[in-house]
């Protein structure tokens, strides 16, 4: 059997986006009247970031989002996903909104609808007002997740006019096991510790946590339901763990369709089936989250939209005859690794990620809010960055997506991570992710090789 077509097309308008969060790019982080975050004060604490880097000044996003607006034309994008940050709106995370706050997401909302680009707002990428931190021990508490709510109804309410799709909470999991826990992460032959604001450790306390987070994203459901535009979608933003079939058959399929059940169980799991897996409540024992019959009730609150970050696979899964039901094939020492380490390539998880999303869950649009990788981006002699590894990623990874859209997943767009070179968290300025390279003396800003791949893409509506 031949294919119909050898162009390997997008639906009529896919969203070809790019992505960013606001303490990775705005800088600006003490102005016009912006309260501190968690991560003002996580990276002015000497020892804490490669180099000493903070994101005071970060890519001044602030003072030059026109010039990156019109990059974004420039490339090719019809849709951008940003976040705003909660400590501009409510510099103490709740109580008396600061009116500039509001006002420069409104600017940068209108500058992208008079360049045909539309706004995808995530509510939260990690950077917690700091007084909530001191009052309560931020996501510790219950009582972050109210504020939480409070002021997301209160987003929707200033941006409804302009901003349609939101997500509420921007990779639950990265933030909340390395800030509250630290993660053991493997970067192919050794493996480190990796730790992120607020940078405590709760110990077996971590399951309340989690709980308190995802009841945050049920609350700012209804209240974006409430206060927002009648035609306003919602839903969360998560780095989904995907167990990838290593033979697509059958049993295979279904047993790491399985493994990917389990290992979202503590967010997109629970999000989704509104009830906590019988494996993750046995495995909390005594420490399971309390629960109450209204949390559950917000967390389970429908959504319009799921969002999956797509870098790797968890691991390669095949069916096994022992408990759980599946094997994880351990990753080759040789297996190809990108320049930031933990990413292992996997183009095929951005083929089973949507495709799981859809048949477990139902889930009628499916974005990914993030894919992307880090490059060394050498600056060439005549002027050129060649990042021809960031283009073999993407090439292969719209491939598998475009695969999976043809096999009916409800996949409406695609946000590349990222923009442009930013404050890349623990990693300082060392980690480049951009599509568009920035000089970090000058802030120079000049479009990558990727970048020109990109547009080609989109202006195609297709790859190859
Ligand atoms: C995303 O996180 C973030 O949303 C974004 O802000 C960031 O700049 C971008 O990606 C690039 O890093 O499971 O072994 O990988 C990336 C996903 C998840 C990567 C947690 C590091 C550590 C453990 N992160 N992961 S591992």
């Amino acid at each position: 059997m031949t294919r119909p077509s050898t162009d390997r097309k997008f639906p009529q308008g896919f969203y070809w986006g790019v992505a960013t969060a606001a303490y990775q790019i705005e800088g600006a982080w003490n102005e016009d009247g912006k309260g501190m975050s968690i991560w003002d004060t996580y990276a002015h604490t000497p020892g804490k970031i490669k180099n000493g880097d903070t994101g005071d000044v970060a890519v001044d996003h602030y003072h030059r989002y026109k010039e990156d607006v019109a990059l974004m034309k420039d490339i090719g994008a019809n849709a951008y996903r940003f976040s705003i940050s909660w400590p501009r709106i409510f510099p103490d995370g709740a109580g008396a909104p600061n009116a500039k706050g509001v006002d420069f997401y409104k600017r940068v909302t209108d500058e992208l609808r008079a360049n045909g680009i539309e706004p995808f707002a995530t509510l939260y990428h990690w950077d917690l007002p700091q007084a909530l931190e001191d009052k309560y021990g931020g996501w510790r508490s219950k009582d972050t997740s109210k504020a939480f709510a409070d002021y997301c109804g209160y987003i929707a309410q200033q941006l409804g006019d302009r901003v349609k799709h939101y997500f509420t909470i921007n990779e639950f999991s990265s933030f909340v096991e390395m800030g509250y826990h630290g993660v053991e992460v493997d970067l192919g032959g050794k493996r480190v510790r990796m730790e992120s604001a607020p940078g405590v450790d709760v110990g077996r306390e971590i399951y309340q946590v989690r709980h308190h987070v995802i009841v945050a994203h049920g609350l700012a459901v209804q209240a974006i339901r409430a206060q927002g535009a009648k035609e306003t979608k919602v839903g969360p933003a998560e780095v989904i763990q995907c167990a990838v079939p290593m033979i697509e058959t059958p049993e295979h399929i279904k047993a790491a369709q399985a493994a990917t059940r389990e290992l979202n169980a503590p967010y997109l799991t629970v999000m989704l089936e509104g009830k906590y897996t019988d494996a993750y409540l046995r495995q909390a024992g005594k420490d399971a989250p309390k629960v109450t019959s209204e949390d559950m009730r917000a967390i389970a609150s429908p959504v319009d939209l799921v969002g999956v970050n797509v870098y790797k696979a968890a691991f390669y899964a095949m069916a096994s005859d022992e408990a759980p039901g599946w094997f994880q094939v351990p990753f080759s020492k040789s297996h190809p690794r990108m320049f930031n380490r933990w990413l292992t390539f996997a183009p095929e998880a951005i083929y089973w990620a949507p495709k799981f999303v859809q048949t477990m869950w139902g889930a009628k649009e499916i974005f990914i809010t993030e894919n992307g990788c880090a490059s060394d981006d050498v600056v060439a002699e005549d002027g050129g960055v060649y990042d021809t590894d960031r283009v073999m990623l993407m090439r292969n990874y719209l491939t598998q997506l475009q695969r999976a859209i043809d096999d009916a997943a409800p996949v409406k767009g695609y946000f590349h991570w990222s923009l442009m070179d930013n404050f890349e968290w623990m990693e300082g300025y060392g980690n480049r992710f951009g599509l568009v390279r920035v000089d970090f003396k000058t802030l120079e800003r000049k479009p990558k090789l990727s970048a020109e791949w990109f547009r080609e893409a989109a202006r195609k509506n297709a790859v190859a």
